[in-house]
Protein backbone atom coordinates (compact mmCIF):
# COMPACT_ATOMS: atom_id res chain seq x y z
CA UNK A 1 0.00 0.00 0.00
CA UNK A 2 1.15 3.36 -0.78
CA UNK A 3 1.64 4.49 3.20
CA UNK A 4 3.00 1.23 4.15
CA UNK A 5 5.56 2.72 1.33
CA UNK A 6 5.69 5.70 3.09
CA UNK A 7 6.30 4.37 6.32
CA UNK A 8 8.94 2.67 5.33
CA UNK A 9 10.77 5.37 3.40
CA UNK A 10 10.52 7.13 6.81
CA UNK A 11 12.22 4.30 8.53
CA UNK A 12 14.94 4.52 6.17
CA UNK A 13 15.43 8.39 6.51
CA UNK A 14 15.65 7.76 10.32
CA UNK A 15 18.59 4.86 10.10
CA UNK A 16 20.39 7.41 8.18
CA UNK A 17 20.31 9.98 10.21
CA UNK A 18 21.70 7.26 12.89
CA UNK A 19 24.89 6.42 10.90
CA UNK A 20 27.88 7.15 13.14
CA UNK A 21 30.06 10.36 10.96
CA UNK A 22 33.35 8.76 9.28
CA UNK A 23 36.14 8.54 11.14
CA UNK A 24 38.23 11.26 8.92
CA UNK A 25 36.25 13.21 7.18
CA UNK A 26 37.31 15.21 4.14
CA UNK A 27 39.67 18.06 4.37
CA UNK A 28 37.77 21.58 4.88
CA UNK A 29 39.32 24.76 4.88
CA UNK A 30 38.97 26.24 8.51
CA UNK A 31 41.54 29.30 8.55
CA UNK A 32 43.94 30.63 6.10
CA UNK A 33 46.85 33.27 5.89
CA UNK A 34 46.39 34.97 3.82
CA UNK A 35 42.36 35.02 4.70
CA UNK A 36 40.25 34.43 1.58
CA UNK A 37 39.74 38.02 -0.02
CA UNK A 38 42.74 39.17 2.64
CA UNK A 39 45.58 41.67 2.06
CA UNK A 40 49.62 40.62 2.25
CA UNK A 41 52.71 42.83 1.99
CA UNK A 42 54.72 42.15 -0.42
CA UNK A 43 58.16 40.00 0.21
CA UNK A 44 58.85 36.95 1.06
CA UNK A 45 55.58 36.03 3.06
CA UNK A 46 54.61 31.89 4.39
CA UNK A 47 51.24 31.20 3.37
CA UNK A 48 49.26 28.64 5.98
CA UNK A 49 45.61 26.70 5.12
CA UNK A 50 44.51 24.86 7.99
CA UNK A 51 42.07 22.44 7.82
CA UNK A 52 39.59 20.29 9.79
CA UNK A 53 41.80 16.69 9.24
CA UNK A 54 44.91 15.45 9.07
CA UNK A 55 46.44 16.13 5.20
CA UNK A 56 48.50 14.01 2.78
CA UNK A 57 51.40 16.49 2.27
CA UNK A 58 52.55 14.71 -0.43
CA UNK A 59 49.81 14.18 -2.11
CA UNK A 60 48.25 17.62 -1.93
CA UNK A 61 49.18 20.73 -3.86
CA UNK A 62 48.89 24.35 -3.65
CA UNK A 63 48.88 26.19 -6.45
CA UNK A 64 49.75 30.40 -6.67
CA UNK A 65 48.51 32.34 -9.99
CA UNK A 66 49.36 36.23 -9.48
CA UNK A 67 49.34 38.98 -11.38
CA UNK A 68 51.20 37.64 -14.56
CA UNK A 69 48.35 35.29 -15.02
CA UNK A 70 51.04 31.80 -14.08
CA UNK A 71 50.17 29.40 -12.06
CA UNK A 72 53.15 28.20 -10.27
CA UNK A 73 53.24 24.95 -8.13
CA UNK A 74 54.64 26.28 -4.65
CA UNK A 75 56.98 23.56 -2.75
CA UNK A 76 55.02 22.47 0.53
CA UNK A 77 57.12 22.76 3.39
CA UNK A 78 57.87 19.81 4.99
CA UNK A 79 57.03 21.43 8.22
CA UNK A 80 53.35 21.71 7.80
CA UNK A 81 51.83 21.06 10.87
CA UNK A 82 49.42 17.74 10.34
CA UNK A 83 46.48 19.43 9.79
CA UNK A 84 48.23 22.20 7.75
CA UNK A 85 49.64 23.40 4.37
CA UNK A 86 52.33 26.04 4.19
CA UNK A 87 54.41 26.89 1.95
CA UNK A 88 56.73 30.42 1.31
CA UNK A 89 56.31 32.84 -1.47
CA UNK A 90 57.68 35.36 -3.04
CA UNK A 91 55.21 38.04 -3.84
CA UNK A 92 55.00 41.32 -5.72
CA UNK A 93 51.96 43.72 -5.27
CA UNK A 94 48.95 42.93 -6.98
CA UNK A 95 46.18 40.53 -7.45
CA UNK A 96 46.44 36.66 -6.51
CA UNK A 97 44.42 33.35 -6.48
CA UNK A 98 46.06 30.53 -4.37
CA UNK A 99 44.14 27.24 -5.14
CA UNK A 100 44.60 24.16 -3.11
CA UNK A 101 43.95 21.15 -3.52
CA UNK A 102 44.24 18.47 -0.50
CA UNK A 103 43.88 15.08 0.35
CA UNK A 104 42.86 14.02 3.45
CA UNK A 105 43.12 10.61 5.25
CA UNK A 106 39.98 9.16 4.35
CA UNK A 107 40.97 9.35 0.62
CA UNK A 108 39.05 12.37 -0.76
CA UNK A 109 40.48 15.05 -2.52
CA UNK A 110 38.69 18.50 -2.08
CA UNK A 111 39.92 22.13 -3.82
CA UNK A 112 39.08 25.53 -2.90
CA UNK A 113 40.56 28.99 -4.21
CA UNK A 114 41.65 31.50 -1.70
CA UNK A 115 41.77 34.98 -3.46
CA UNK A 116 44.09 37.78 -2.34
CA UNK A 117 45.98 40.75 -2.71
CA UNK A 118 49.56 41.82 -2.01
CA UNK A 119 49.38 45.99 -1.07
CA UNK A 120 52.23 48.40 -2.41
CA UNK A 121 55.30 48.54 -0.88
CU1 LIG B 1 35.82 12.50 2.72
Amino acid sequence: MFSRAIRRFSVLLAGAALLPLPAFAHAILTGSTPAPGGTVKPGHQTLDFQYNSKIDHKRSRLTLTGPDGKPVVLRIAPTSAANALDAEADLTPGAYTLRWQALALDGHITRGDVPFTVSAP
